[in-house]
């Protein structure tokens, strides 16, 4: 019989065996660049903060994250951890300085598992240009131990000025509004630019977001990667999210035929087809327990952090402790719901899903959509 594979994960919802949890040591406050105006929440004209955060912030975090590994090891799943990284040292290339760089919370931004492939993101924001670091003594493991397993990584963008279209962040709300189905955001189209967050698994396809950290040749390039690898790129598109980055917090699979949905993100019209052509159902996340300007003080992310949660299996799911409503939905569609508090991690950038990387699910590639018109790039 084959050995077991090391890396195997097709979908977002297979039974979860190993599974990568974000660590908060040596975070940093995200700078001020092209492509990232952080805020204080509900509070824009006072500076953001620069340079490491301070200890008792990072403290809190790292206790929610334990929180979350201690759950996952008592569901039988292995969990590994980021090396350490000096988020504040600066970062200098022939192309752009930033004067420090982010966090290891979020892996889910940085590496993907598409099959037994790991690929490591391009990234599209200056101080997250090495954090695939923090992940690299991991990826070797699994690329040593098991030689079925195929490790990319995407060409990296410049980062340069010319990179970016600076005055989409003096957009007024009109103008947004206007704009809203040209898909066009704080990077332009010319270099691959793509977060691995903005891609969401369904065995053999592969949603991908168009947003602000992701562009059109991006998702090009994944298209040219995966589709001789027997994968379907489908781009997607949420109109009335006007600063979209990310898909898990937008559209979120949580079993075959099911997937949680925004109700304030739709899909552009038309995009929800392959879904409705197979059967599948697309169930509206109850409102948030946070209203936006109740969000932590230094977030970025919105309040729909709420439905950023991590499967475990098809019927076992873990959601922030917070959110009642979710659970009680949750549990009406018939998932055992686990909670962890994770609100000290949302300054971080992310919520459960976004703060793993899932390396192995037990399970193989399906086809979930067999009635699906695609149009492959060759
Ligand atoms: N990193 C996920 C954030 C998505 C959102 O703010 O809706």
């Amino acid at each position: 019989m084959d050995k077991p594979l090391v890396v195997n994960s097709w979908n977002e919802w297979d039974p979860l065996e190993e599974i990568v949890v974000g660590i908060a040591d040596n975070a940093c406050y995200e700078p001020t660049e092209p492509g990232n105006r952080p805020a204080v929440r509900n509070h824009p004209d006072v500076p953001f903060p620069t340079g490491p955060k301070p200890p008792e912030a990072i403290e809190r975090a790292n206790e929610e994250l334990a929180g979350l590994v201690a759950l996952l090891e008592s569901q039988g799943v292995t969990v590994r951890r980021p090396d350490p990284h000096d988020f504040s040292q600066p970062v200098r290339t022939p192309d752009f300085a930033v004067e420090n760089q982010y966090c290891s919370v979020c892996p889910r931004d940085v590496m993907i598992t598409l099959g037994n492939e790991i690929v490591e993101a391009t990234m599209s924001r200056r101080a997250r240009y090495f954090e695939y670091r923090p992940y690299r003594r991991l990826v070797y493991a699994y690329w040593n131990a098991d030689p079925r397993v195929e490790w990319t990584t995407a060409p990296k963008p410049t980062m340069a000025d010319d990179m970016y279209r600076q005055e989409f962040w003096e957009w007024p709300l009109e103008e947004r509004h206007a704009r809203m189905h040209s898909f066009e955001f704080c990077i332009t189209q010319d270099e691959v630019v793509f977060d691995a967050a903005d891609m969401s698994r369904f065995g053999r396809d592969v949603l991908v977001q168009e947003s602000m950290t992701t562009n059109r040749a991006g998702i090009r390039w994944l298209k040219r990667h995966l589709e001789p690898r027997g994968f379907r790129v489908h781009p997607v598109h949420f109109p009335l999210d006007f600063f979209p980055s990310h898909i898990d917090c937008t559209f979120v699979p949580l079993r075959p035929g099911l997937v949680l949905t925004n109700p304030e993100r739709p899909l552009r019209e038309g995009e929800e087809r392959m879904f409705l052509d197979n059967g599948w159902e697309l169930v509206d996340a109850p409102q948030p327990t946070s209203t936006n300007e109740e969000m932590p003080r230094y977030c970025q992310s919105s309040k729909w952090l709420s439905m950023n949660v991590l499967s475990i299996s098809p019927t076992k799911v873990i959601c922030e402790e917070r959110e009642k409503p979710l659970q009680e939905l949750l549990d009406k569609l018939g998932f055992e719901v686990f909670t962890v508090p994770f609100r000290n991690v949302f300054e971080y950038g992310g919520s459960l899903h976004c703060a793993t990387w899932d390396v192995r699910r037990r399970g193989t590639r399906e086809d979930y959509f067999p009635h699906l018109s695609y149009e492959p790039l060759v």
